[in-house]
């Protein structure tokens, strides 16, 4: 199974270009808070130069996961955990945001959570079947329009678009973290580690995030106790603290994608220009022998008006 890397299996589906896929010119000054939402869910990550990326045979080149290079990124503070529903929530509640699957009026749906109804093959992706364009899947209701968020506040907020989780950071008075310190925050202290604990996916015979298990995509085993999303705090922090860095969903970075990196580089932001966002640390799709891209060196990327049921993001601030 390790050669099928050119599929790109599991990770996030984007609408088409042809949609228009934009960046969205929301007024940030009219979404802004009274304060600075969340803090106490945040973190200090002390700058410093680490090594960023991998040139392991076993990561996707094509990927622009290598060459490994000094970066160097100064100090913040990162959320601990992904945003909640609960959190959200309140940002819509105070703000009446819509979002971008809201106003597309649909969203990417893994097919094992849709009823037969919904399984509609006019709305399935033709090059990852398992995806399903489902009309009226939002955050709200992130399995199609019947189904709710009630049972999972403490889950991560998915179907957020790189917009969406712009104009949250806006409210919040957050920003998102650049891919730099992402990956920073994601090594939690260790070197050319695999993982965000280290380099064996089981420690001590316990699974450490959340991702699949068994044949993908038609039977997850559930090894790690998860079908789909998985609360926050359900596994172990990293060194620095932090949740599920690993798995889980996949988070939105600030930078456009580009597989070409600086030799060295302090505090890099990405191009100026791109077709799509980076997005880190892998979901609960990967599946270790098929897309080992829960790894902290692997990346992926989608169009910023993209919204998925494994993508959500969290924010950091300077300090
Ligand atoms: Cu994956």
């Amino acid at each position: 199974m390790k050669n099928n890397k050119e599929i790109s299996p599991c990770c996030a589906a984007s609408r088409e270009r042809k949609e228009g896929a934009v960046v969205q010119t929301f007024e940030a000054d009219k979404l802004k808070g009274t304060s600075t939402r969340f803090t106490e869910k945040m973190v200090n990550v002390d700058g410093g130069t680490f090594r960023m990326g991998t040139d392991d045979l076993e990561g996707f080149p094509a990927d622009g996961e290598g060459p490994v290079r000094d970066v160097t990124v100064d100090s913040f503070s990162i959320d601990s955990y992904a945003v909640t529903n609960r959190e959200f929530a309140v940002f819509v509640e105070e703000t009446g945001y819509v979002t971008d699957a809201e106003k597309f009026n649909w969203s990417f749906v893994f097919h094992l959570f849709l009823p037969a109804d919904l399984k509609r093959k006019d709305r399935q992706l033709q090059a990852t079947p398992w995806w399903f364009a489902v009309e009226g899947a939002d955050w709200r209701h992130p399995e199609g329009p019947d189904s709710s968020i009630e049972a999972k506040m403490d889950h991560p907020v998915i179907h957020v678009s790189w917009n969406d989780a712009m104009a949250f950071c806006a409210w919040a008075g957050k920003r998102l973290p650049t891919e730099a310190e992402w990956e920073y925050a994601a090594r939690g202290g260790l070197e050319k580690n695999r993982c965000p604990w280290g380099d064996d996916l089981l420690v001590d015979g316990k699974h450490m995030c959340n991702i699949w298990q068994g044949e993908f995509p038609l039977n997850n085993t559930e090894d790690d106790g998860f079908i789909g999303t998985a609360p926050v705090k359900a596994f172990p922090p990293n060194g620095y603290g932090l949740y599920e860095m690993s798995g889980n969903v996949w988070e939105w970075c600030a930078d456009w994608f580009q597989r070409q990196h600086e030799k060295f580089a302090t505090n890099p932001k990405g191009p100026e220009k791109g077709s799509a966002k980076v997005i880190r640390g892998g979901s609960y799709l990967c599946h270790d022998s098929y897309c080992n891209r829960y790894r902290v060196a692997a990346r992926s990327s989608n169009t910023p008006d993209s919204s998925t049921g494994n993508t959500g993001f969290r924010c950091v601030l300077d300090r």
